[in-house]
């Protein structure tokens, strides 16, 4: 079938106010760039025009400017889902311009498909090419394209020029069966394969191809700092002490890892490790250090959502593809993120958090316990199900203005129950076989900030009673201290006695 040609505009036009969109991609990589692009155009003649027009948008994390800015700047989004992290998205969120439902990436496909967001309208899938009869070879993520693409009463397909078509075979590509009928997943190591490796849509669907030549966007990490670099050196030092008292096996376990700075200089330092053997990621994003690791010989395989690779790195993966082609698989967050498989697999997690409390809480989503950041993104899937789940973040946050350790944490996104280790600048804390206020002398002495020690031990002892020595008056007096005077340090439990 041949397919109309269409532009970004024409395809703007069939997309009207209150529909909802699903788009390919995971993170930048993999999304459409320019029909949401020409949709913001379109929505602001609308506003202008004093027509209303917003339309849902679901996605499989977050996106890049072509969307959530371009759509947040002219207020054109009703309800978003599952993750996001672009600063104009989310202003709009935090003045509920936006609802926003912050979801597990592993259960937004399938919760779709359940029926739980209602009917999805268009799909606009980025691809690197389109055969007549409908298999698509995706760009460089997948996210929950194969649900909204199945489910989609029509699809729009942006051909992508910069995206080789030599990309054909790096996916795994399936849409998994809802209950009851959904049989087990056979991964046992990250390069088995389930899927196709294309997507195939319905080509009556698809209304039109717009070809494009956009970016993506992803900006190069700066160097470490000395605060990264000390939490990676720490993350590496536990896991060879992991490795040599026998607690992991020979071979190693397949590793997973979140976005930004920290994660990738923990990446970088795995790198440099002669004490810790070749290793497998299973994961959702790869970032720029693992092309290096690879190049390297020290991660030999990536199963992952998506690529996403600074425009630099991405230009040497493209032009190096067959080195590798079969080292990374990209597959949709429901099975790069599924809890059986990063439970049977035996993932070790890597997670950043904003903060952790002394017991083992962890926020990685609301700033001082009421602004939402970015979500809790495919934390939740790997934490909850890891064979060791670990945490990260620095010990303070501006200039030492705020504890990232405190006593309860504001927003709980993971509870104790299902965090291993905690790590920061300072040091480690093994929180396991350890009961509550054993884990809050590991935290307080290994973890927190010698300026913010005292008053942790003071909180602690504050307690009343119970096996989690909480004092309920007192929890929030760190973030008390924050919202009165911009300074944890004035915490004064006095007030609270
Ligand atoms: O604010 O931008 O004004 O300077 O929060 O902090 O240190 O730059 O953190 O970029 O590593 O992100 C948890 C948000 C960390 C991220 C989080 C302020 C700080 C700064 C950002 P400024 P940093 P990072 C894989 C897995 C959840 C999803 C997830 C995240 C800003 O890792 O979204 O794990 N995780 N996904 O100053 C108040 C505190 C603070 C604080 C930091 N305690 N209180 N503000 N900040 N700590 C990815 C996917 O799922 C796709």
């Amino acid at each position: 079938m041949a397919f109309n040609r269409i532009t970004a505009q024409e395809a703007a036009e069939i997309i009207s106010n209150g529909m909802t969109i699903g788009l390919s991609g995971f993170t930048a990589p993999g999304t459409p760039k320019a029909v949401t692009e020409a949709l913001a155009a379109k929505a602001e003649a609308e506003h202008l025009a004093g027509r209303p027009f917003k339309v849902n948008l679901f996605t499989g994390a977050s996106t890049s400017d072509h969307v959530d800015g371009a759509l947040a700047r002219c207020n054109a989004i009703n309800m978003r889902a599952p993750y996001q992290n672009v600063p104009d998205l989310r202003k709009r969120i935090n003045c509920h311009d936006v609802h926003y439902f912050d979801r597990h990436l592993s259960e937004m496909a399938q919760e779709v498909r359940y029926g739980f967001y209602g009917p999805i309208d268009i799909a606009i899938i980025e691809a690197a090419d389109i055969t007549p009869d409908g298999e698509i070879i995706l760009g460089t993520g997948v996210g929950s394209i194969p649900t909204y693409a199945h489910l989609a009463k029509k699809i729009i397909v942006e051909v992508n020029k910069k995206l080789p078509h030599s990309l054909r075979g790096m996916h795994d590509v399936i849409m998994l069966q809802d209950p009851p009928r959904r049989p087990a997943i056979d991964i046992y190591k990250p390069s088995d394969r389930i899927g196709s490796p294309v997507l195939k849509v319905d080509p009556a669907k698809v209304i039109g191809i717009v070809e494009t030549d956009s970016y993506d966007g992803v900006k190069e990490f700066s160097a470490p700092d000395e605060v990264s670099k000390q939490i990676g050196s720490n993350v590496v030092r536990f896991l060879i002490s992991e490795y040599k008292s026998g607690r992991l096996p020979k071979e190693f376990l397949p590793m997973q890892s979140g976005v930004g700075n920290v994660a990738n200089a923990v990446l970088y330092d795995l790198g440099e490790s002669t004490e810790l053997p070749a290793f497998q990621m299973y994961t959702e994003v790869v970032q720029d250090a693992v092309l290096e690791l690879m190049k390297k010989g020290k991660c030999t395989f990536a199963s992952t959502c998506s690529m996403t690779f600074s425009d630099k790195t991405e230009a040497e993966l493209f032009a190096n593809l067959d080195f590798f082609h079969d080292k990374i698989l990209m597959r949709p967050a429901e099975l790069s993120n599924n809890p059986e498989v990063i439970r049977r697999i035996g993932v070790i997690a890597m997670n950043t958090a904003l903060e952790a409390d002394i017991f083992g809480g962890i926020n990685s989503t609301h700033v001082l316990g009421t602004k939402m950041m970015n979500g809790i993104g495919g934390s939740g899937d790997f934490t909850r199900n890891a064979y060791i789940s670990i945490f990260s973040c620095p010990s303070v946050t501006k200039g030492g203005l705020i504890s990232n350790i405190v006593p309860m944490v504001a927003h709980a996104d993971h509870s104790e129950h299902s965090v291993d280790i905690i790590v920061t600048d300072q040091g480690i804390a093994d929180l396991r076989h350890k009961d509550p206020v054993e884990r809050a002398h590991e935290i307080i002495n290994n973890c927190a900030h010698p300026m913010y020690r005292e008053l942790l031990l003071d909180y602690l002892k504050m307690g009343k009673g119970g096996q989690t020595p909480h004092s309920l008056k007192a929890a929030f007096a760190f973030h008390n201290a924050f919202n009165d005077t911009g300074d944890m340090r004035n915490t004064d439990f006095s007030k609270y006695l």
